[in-house]
């Protein structure tokens, strides 16, 4: 009984909150669930929810660090599950055993919602839903094998991705949309163990990118989301991005200029980061590009919490995840 009042009281809570949201929404445009705006491209692009997408992240971090093998990485796949259910047409759920740099075997779940399944053309959108297992550049060494709650690492990614999956459902693009949750991205190598390889990254891309769901599967370009809910965010425009999928960089951030978010889409290069994407683009071919906060002043390159303890919902701003979700929308919306 206990067990059921603690999961009922929270799903009561986030009917309220989306209900308070998509309100507050109505009550702007007077236009009730299909709520549009319309910018320069003369395109009808729903409103992105940003206080939504920051609830979907408090939602994750809420069942604790979501490191494969734990009972709190089960509970979250579990909702991640039942809430791609909601709005996607058809869920998939991947299930793979990996073996970790270190020897362990996890039990690792890819979730995968497709919209209009029927389409032939489609745009895939990702991010790794998974949470880190050490805070391994946490400034307190006793820290170092502390899982994190990767609020942003992690958790804005989907969160954002979940609220323009809730948007899919209310109105359709004119293009297929896949939203993937890649599984055990952060699983690899500790910082201090002598395996140092690249490949140990991202287990749940790399085993979906071998075995897509559907055979053959193929999408005319691909967005993974990494990190994008720090206040203050800083995309420069990631190595292999460029490499593999330059047209699509220029498509997103041109995209975000339009809109007024030049601030945050810089126009200069980062460094090359063996993400997700880079096993959709040279297993799949599938043109993918990464949308990931990257800053050339802290010692790793990324935001200053990353692989801390700090990685919490304090790191979290909504406006950031705004800029993000707006511009992602209005590119899949504009798609024909
Ligand atoms: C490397 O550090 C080689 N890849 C890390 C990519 C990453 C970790 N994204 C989020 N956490
Ligand atoms: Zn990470």
């Amino acid at each position: 009984m206990d067990k059921l009042f603690f999961k009922c009281l929270p799903g009561l809570a986030a009917a309220l909150l989306l209900m308070v949201a998509c309100n507050a929404a109505d009550q702007r445009t007077g236009q009730g669930n299909a709520a549009r705006e319309e910018p320069a491209s003369g395109v009808a692009v729903p409103a992105f929810v940003a206080d939504s997408a920051y609830y979907y992240i408090e939602r994750q971090v809420g069942f604790g660090p979501r490191v494969p093998n734990t009972e709190a990485h089960r509970q979250a796949g579990q909702w991640l599950t039942e809430t791609m259910s909601r709005f996607a047409d058809t869920v998939y759920v991947q299930q793979a055993r990996v073996r970790a740099y270190d020897g362990t075997v996890l039990n690792i779940r890819n979730i995968i919602g497709a919209f209009q399944p029927e389409k032939r053309s489609r745009v895939l959108l990702c991010a790794h839903w998974d949470s880190r297992p050490y805070a391994d550049h946490d400034p307190d060494p006793e820290k170092h094998f502390t899982p994190i709650d990767g609020a942003n690492d992690g958790g804005s990614g989907v969160g954002v991705l979940l609220e323009i999956a809730r948007q899919l459902q209310m109105q359709e693009t004119g293009v297929g949309i896949d939203i993937l949750f890649f599984d055990a991205e952060d699983y690899g190598p500790h910082r201090f163990s002598d395996r140092s390889d690249n490949d140990f990254w991202a287990l749940g891309a790399q085993h979906w990118a071998r075995n897509p769901h559907q055979a053959g599967y193929h999408a005319r370009y691909g967005i993974l989301l990494d990190m994008v809910g720090a206040s203050g965010a800083t995309f420069l425009r990631e190595g292999y991005s460029m490499l593999y999928a330059p047209r699509v960089v220029r498509k997103v951030w041109d995209t975000a200029q339009r809109l007024g978010y030049g601030h945050y889409f810089l126009r200069e290069d980062g460094g090359y980061i063996t993400d997700d994407h880079y096993y959709i683009n040279t297993y799949r071919n599938i043109p993918t590009i990464n949308i990931i906060h990257l800053d050339n002043t802290t010692p790793h390159g990324f935001f200053p919490q990353w692989h801390t303890t700090g990685d919490t919902m304090e790191v979290i701003d909504a406006r950031t995840l705004e800029v993000v979700g707006k511009t992602v929308m209005q590119v899949i919306y504009e798609e024909r």
